[in-house]
């Protein structure tokens, strides 16, 4: 259900939410999708995966698919979902949008489980190294929707070091082995939403079970950062109500996307209406 009526901000962010992800960088919100919801997300994601392996994908290789929104109105209902927006505005203020989306199926590997160093990393590239200041700043966040269970590890879980989001630089294990001091698999269960900080330092992982894992990641951050993939979401504009128009980065115009007016922005509007404390 997208943002309506004020029924939405019983999933509001909570101060102990608030301070969880302040602390950690991370919050996991569990039964956030319904098993019915789970069950038909995952059709949609497994009709994408069955075409890519139709087109060459390597079965034994993890499939990164962005761009998915347009591909199901299901993606598209998830991006004002009423669990989550909320606690997205609650921590991003209102000049949002979704800049990035991307779907990931990692298969089982067929490999025997080492202990190589994943893949760790901050999002969003140069801005890193661009941005002058200490700690970053937090810009954007994504959520990731599991819709597979990886409650246990060796699932390919998507894997953390709670409280680093502040720090520039991850001390990496020598020669490549094993994982940084305080790293943790997330272990989530189907329906669980994972939000994370883009300063977070974070990796996926191989899969050396026989589930196949199935994620969702949407991209939030402020109107005036660029989209990361191709975010073809112009055609789903004119049959969404306005705040889902906003999250899919319609504007009145680029001035907007800095010095934005009300018909830029219809979720402030909405936020004087229902919950002035997060309009200002
Ligand atoms: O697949 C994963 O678990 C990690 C995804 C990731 O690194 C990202 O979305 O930035």
């Amino acid at each position: 259900m997208a943002i309506r009526d004020a029924a939405c901000l019983q999933y509001a962010l909570t101060e102990a939410e608030c301070t969880e992800f302040n602390k950690t960088g991370l919050l996991m919100i569990e039964d956030a999708l319904s098993p019915e919801q789970v069950t038909a997300l995952t059709a949609a994601t497994d009709k994408i995966y069955a075409q890519q392996l139709a087109k060459g994908q390597d079965p034994h290789k993890s499939l990164f698919y962005p761009n998915f929104i347009p591909d199901s109105p299901l993606f598209a209902d998830l991006v004002d979902y009423e669990k989550i927006l909320p606690k997205v505005w609650g921590i991003l203020g209102w000049n949002i949008y979704l800049y990035h989306g991307h779907l990931i199926v990692t298969p089982p590997s067929g490999q025997p489980e080492d202990n190589k160093t994943f893949g760790w990393h901050q999002d969003s590239g140069r801005v890193n190294v661009e941005m002058e200041s200490h700690p970053r700043p937090r810009l954007s966040l994504k959520v990731a929707y599991f819709l597979s269970d990886t409650s246990q590890p060796g699932r390919g879980n998507f894997w953390v070091v709670p409280g680093s989001h502040l720090w520039d630089t991850l001390e990496r294990a020598p020669d490549s082995v094993g994982q940084p001091e305080g790293a943790i698999p997330v272990l989530a269960k189907p329906g669980t939403a994972v939000f994370f900080d883009r300063r977070l330092w974070h990796t996926a992982s191989p899969n050396w079970s026989d589930v196949t894992r199935k994620v969702l990641f949407y991209g939030y951050g402020y109107r005036w950062i660029r989209t990361k993939d191709d975010m073809t979401v112009e055609d789903l504009w004119p049959q969404s109500d306005p705040i889902r128009k906003q999250m899919l980065g319609w504007g009145v115009n680029c001035n907007g996307h800095y010095s934005p007016t009300d018909e830029d922005v219809p979720l402030r509007t909405w936020l004087r209406e229902n919950q002035p404390t997060a309009a200002a």
